[in-house]
């Protein structure tokens, strides 16, 4: 399989959609049938090790048969009200009204995972191996990060480059994220800075490179699901952390847990969750998901459903000014009054107001905005907004940021659905 296709959700609709080639991506390229479309050969040993023991009635097993083994019954163990846009591999959001505390819970983290977290992760022996184009290659345990460098608690604001993905048109293939795939929790950790700067960064490095202990989704132990990096400027910053604590307790075991990379700002891609090693490179890093049209975007604004060159697209940095309103929840009755109030971020930059709307846009008044509580925090915001009469309307969010960036009324449509920073719209019926 090649590593930048997203399959349309999961192994289920794959399967659905065309059992023979779900069959050959997944089971191995060499798998052929017999004329009754049982499975022999490399793709059934390949399906064998994928559930760890030898299949008996294998015979049995009809053409594009999923066994009931691949269905992850405990994704969302220890989440709370997420929706599950996906089990294999498993990918959660929050519904927004769940997104209201001001630092959020881990049970309310959302989920996006690109292949198989690891299994039996022991926090005593992990370790972090930091190489590359680096005077001084290291490998630590995470004792020895919590020891050798000082250690920091900030919020940090993590958003997948695809959520809002579902409102596009022509839709974009990939997790239909609505609004939920965002997220502020407290994280600890080291600075990234810090540790690079005792490895000693070449002269000659430009970028990062992140590898994690998951796993792909074919079996394959050669392939990564997923390797990204950044540019050493901004793995320079002040606000990066590696991280083994999320709210002042362990990372949730979808989170990343031991060890993840936290990255406010960008495409939440480069967080890399379950850390193994940074290694730094010469180049512009091309692992798996960095190339194509991964975590890219034209290098233009292009007309919906336009076909772009894969030369043309570029690798998306920090992620547009946003807002999300969190309480009231949409559909909800209202009276006559009632405190709006959400949170809003601008990737490397701060959010300078919040305008909410009642009208449709036509009139704006200018909500109470908070300062992050740390570079990399999102804002949170607060109005209170009179009807003049009952009826039907619609709380609009509008985020400013210090760039003078906008939320647009529109989408700005890309082939694969990166970026919808729309204004975020709740109905109310007003009693
Ligand atoms: N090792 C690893 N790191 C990863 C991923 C992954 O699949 N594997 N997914 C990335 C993506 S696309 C996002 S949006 C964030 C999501 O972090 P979360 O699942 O903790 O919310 O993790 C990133 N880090
Ligand atoms: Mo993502």
């Amino acid at each position: 399989m090649t590593d930048e296709k997203d399959h349309p959700k999961g192994l289920y609709e794959f399967f659905e959609k065309d059992p023979e080639k779900a069959d050959q991506e997944f089971f191995g390229r060499k798998t052929n049938r017999d004329r009754r479309g049982f499975l022999k050969g490399a793709g059934l040993a390949t399906m064998g090790a994928m559930i760890g023991t030898a299949i008996p009635f294998h015979r049995n097993m009809p053409a594009g048969f999923i066994p009931a083994a691949f269905a992850d019954q405990h994704a969302l163990t220890g989440k709370d009200g997420l929706t599950l846009l996906n089990d294999r591999p498993v990918n959660a959001e929050t519904p927004p009204h769940l997104l209201d505390d001001p630092i959020t819970p881990t049970a309310r983290h959302f989920i996006r995972n690109n292949g198989v977290p690891p299994e039996g992760v022991d926090v005593e022996s992990w370790t972090l191996t930091v190489d590359g184009l680096v005077d001084k290659p290291m490998k630590m345990t995470i004792a020895d990060l919590k020891s050798n460098f000082e250690n920091h608690t900030m919020a940090l604001t993590l958003e997948c480059g695809g959520n809002g993905r579902a409102a596009f048109d022509p839709p974009a293939k990939g997790n239909q994220w609505t609004l939920g795939a965002v997220a502020c929790s407290e994280w600890t950790g080291v600075k990234l800075k810090d540790v690079l700067n005792a490895a000693g960064v070449k002269d000659n490095a430009v970028y990062t490179a992140h590898v994690g202990a998951d796993s792909h989704l074919s079996g394959n132990p050669d392939k990564l699901p997923i390797s990204r990096g950044m540019p050493i400027a901004k793995a320079m910053t002040d606000n990066i952390l590696i991280a083994w604590a999320q709210n002042g307790g362990p990372i949730h075991p979808n989170n990343g847990a031991p060890l993840r990379l936290v990255v406010p700002g960008w495409p939440g891609s480069v967080s890399h969750k379950w850390l193994e090693r940074i290694y730094l490179r010469d180049i512009v890093h091309d692992g798996p998901k960095m190339t194509g049209t991964s975590y890219r975007v034209p290098n233009r604004p292009v007309a919906p459903g336009e076909k772009v060159d894969k030369k043309d697209f570029v690798i998306i940095e920090r992620m547009p000014v946003k807002s999300l309103i969190t309480s009231p929840q949409t559909g909800s009755g209202s009276s006559r009054e009632v405190e709006v109030r959400g949170h809003a971020w601008s990737g490397d930059r701060k959010v300078a107001r919040v305008d909410i709307s009642h009208d449709f846009g036509v009139t704006w008044q200018e909500a109470e905005l908070d300062n992050p509580v740390n570079d990399g925090a999102w804002q949170n915001w607060r109005a209170k907004v009179a009807f003049p009469q009952a009826g039907y309307y619609e709380v609009w969010a509008r985020a400013t940021d210090d760039a003078g960036e906008q939320q647009p009324f529109a989408i700005a449509w890309n082939p694969k659905g990166y970026l919808n920073n729309t204004m975020h719209r709740v109905a109310l019926t007003v009693n």
